[in-house]
């Protein structure tokens, strides 16, 4: 049976996921526009918990005040009717090709306020629908020639760039946070941030760093041939997992955007785990919306795109099933004991131990048996063929 999402699953959906029409750098548009007051509709009938969106998913650029303000009153209305969220607004400043250059890092200084100002119109936005994260994706932010870019001029540009967003929230009073999306490559020939670590590493160096965190998308960091878990546990480690693209890809090549678990479904088991169960022995939680970004295929009609909206919620509540039983399985407890998953969590010098105390430890190092300690087993094989067959239900 497959599962049922309600909203209080937290479920939500970008309005350019379901509404992409399938234009690709091959092909035209395979499906016809689809109406944001219809997509929270079907969204909301399928049992998500919010949809987010683009400026310019809503309102097309260069649209007039009028036409703005109409667009606008009749999303709300639709929210209005079904309850419908909008946890998480971001900015289009890939599309036009005023922005074939980026936007906050543009040779072109012009570009960049314009950019900016692009950004700054659409937070007030967002505060005003209660969203409670503001995603930045810099998908234009890098270049195809290293000889293009002053890289420290462009790093200080993005810098200047957040922190002048980000000192604007705190100004407004909003209760917004910014979540930096990282991605290796495409539709730059290379991203700047291109990974969680590198934009982690960026963050340290803001003003503002402490309302700024990340929103990793699954395929992006296994674009770069990287773990996604281990990338999402590093940020919720450091505190900043502020939101979550989850979608499906299968190895190093094209931003697939496939429906989640329909790319690395190992990985995709894990990924729930963390989110669900949180860290093995205790540490901070995600406690945000589980948001999907991905592509239905060009290949499909809107039947695929509703079956492709559904297929996500129901393959993350599948993984979400199997991971709570992988959890509460005792064989699986004795097996992460074993494993020694529980000793890592112990700290490695004793409570107020200090560097000296450990140098004058014989044990620790002068009558250390390295040879009898390497004959342990970690039996780590154990622990995963469980896990495989908790994803199997092979056990329950
Ligand atoms: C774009 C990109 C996504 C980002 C979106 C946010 S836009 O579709 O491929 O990964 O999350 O700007
Ligand atoms: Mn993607
Ligand atoms: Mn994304």
């Amino acid at each position: 049976m497959t599962p049922q999402p309600t909203p209080a699953d937290r479920f939500t959906f970008g309005l350019w996921t379901v509404g992409w029409t399938g234009a690709d750098p091959f092909g035209t548009e395979t499906r016809a526009p689809l109406d944001p007051v219809e997509a929270v509709h079907r969204l909301s009938q399928l049992g998500a918990y919010g949809i987010t969106f683009h400026d310019n998913d809503l309102v097309p650029f260069g649209a007039t005040a009028q036409e703005r303000e109409s667009i606008l009153a009749s999303f709300k209305g639709a929210l209005d009717e079904t309850g419908l969220k909008v946890p998480m607004v971001t900015t289009n400043l890939f599309s036009h090709p005023v922005f074939k250059d980026g936007g906050f890092t543009s040779n072109d200084r012009s570009i960049r306020r314009f950019a900016l100002r692009k950004v700054l119109t659409n937070v007030d936005l967002a505060a005003e629908l209660g969203a409670e994260t503001f995603v930045m994706w810099g998908g234009r932010e890098g270049a195809e020639y290293d000889g293009s870019k002053d890289f420290a001029a462009a790093f200080d540009r993005m810098r200047e760039g957040v922190d002048t967003v980000a000192g604007y929230i705190k100004e407004k009073g909003y209760g917004l946070r910014i979540a930096l999306e990282p991605k290796p490559n495409e539709p730059r020939g290379d991203i700047f941030l291109p990974t969680v670590g590198h934009a982690l590493a960026f963050i340290s160096e803001l003003e503002h760093g402490d309302i700024v965190g990340l929103n990793p998308e699954t395929g992006h960091e296994q674009m770069a041939g990287l773990n996604f878990t281990h990338g999402i546990a590093q940020a919720l480690w450091a505190g900043k997992l502020f939101h979550i693209d989850l979608n499906g890809q299968k190895g190093i090549k094209y931003d697939q955007d496939l429906v989640f678990g329909h790319g690395d479904l190992s990985s995709a088991f894990f990924t729930v785990d963390l989110l669900e169960n949180g860290f093995p022995n205790g540490g901070p939680r995600y406690e945000g919306p589980r948001h999907f970004d991905y592509k239905a295929s060009r290949t499909d009609g809107y039947d695929g795109v509703w079956e492709s909206a559904r297929a996500n919620m129901a393959m993350y509540l599948l993984l979400k099933e199997r991971a709570l039983a992988f959890r509460a399985d005792p064989e699986v407890q004795e097996a992460l004991q074993t494993a020694g998953v529980v000793e890592l969590a112990e700290p490695t010098l004793a409570a107020g131990e200090s560097t000296a105390d450990l140098l004058a430890d014989r044990a620790s190092f002068e009558d250390f048996d390295a040879v009898k300690a390497s004959e342990r087993s970690f039996a780590f094989i154990r622990l995963n063929q469980l896990a495989m067959e908790h994803l199997l239900g092979a056990r329950s």
